[in-house]
This record gives structure tokens, C-alpha cells and sequence, in this order.
């Protein structure tokens, strides 16, 4: 991340049950507004569009990554910084949540 820019998260998620989940949401106090992302290339561009819902297979894994779906990070808090590290909860269509933490890196990390 860059500071007071946007920022991006990346991360896998994991069903580990027998039935389809569904991502929603995800929010966190860290970040003003937190929304689901997608990026697309088209026309010769890259744009990002927002995503409703991220369905999870049962026992299936869904992988937010550059050049795909990702959490953007509308307005970072200033201790929003790299070597930091933010909760994230996750909400899912059925109502159940998952708090998540994410560690912050700056924009040249890998
Ligand atoms: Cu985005």
C-alpha cells in the first residue's frame, strides 16, 4: 500500500465444510469502507469492478490475488502501515462471520 492511497488485500479462503459458502462483505474499523473487488482487463485497460458475492465451493478454496478479486481498502487509517497488522471480519451470506488478520505490507513487498 502507498500511504493515505487505497490500499489492496490479498489473501485465500478455504471452505472447510460440506456445503457452499458465499462471501459478502468484509469490513474493518482500519479502513473506512472495505469492498469486494474484482480487477478486469478490458479493452486494452485494467478496471475494477465491485463484486456482490464470491461463491465457495464445498471444500473449495477461492484466492484473492492481484489481477483478481481482492479487498480495497478505501481509506486506510494512519496506523493502516506496513509491518502493521489490521482484523479484517468477513461476512457470509448465511450470516456467519470470520475475523481475519492481515499484515500490511508497502507497495514494492511481495
Ligand atoms: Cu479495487
Amino acid at each position: 500500500m502507498l500511504p493515505s492511497r487505497p490500499a489492496a488485500g490479498y489473501f485465500t479462503l478455504s471452505n472447510t465444510s460440506a456445503s457452499e459458502r458465499t462471501l459478502v462483505g468484509a469490513e474493518t474499523p482500519a479502513c473506512g469502507e472495505l469492498m469486494l473487488h474484482r480487477s478486469v482487463h478490458q479493452g486494452g485497460q485494467d478496471r475494477m469492478e465491485m463484486v456482490s458475492r464470491v461463491p465457495m465451493p464445498a471444500y473449495g478454496t477461492v484466492k484473492f490475488a492481484p489481477g483478481g478479486n481482492h479487498l480495497m481498502c478505501l481509506s486506510p487509517a494512519a496506523d493502516v502501515a506496513p509491518g502493521h497488522a489490521i482484523t479484517v471480519t468477513l461476512r457470509f451470506a448465511d450470516g456467519g462471520t470470520v475475523d481475519a488478520v492481515f499484515a500490511v505490507r508497502g507497495a514494492m513487498a511481495r
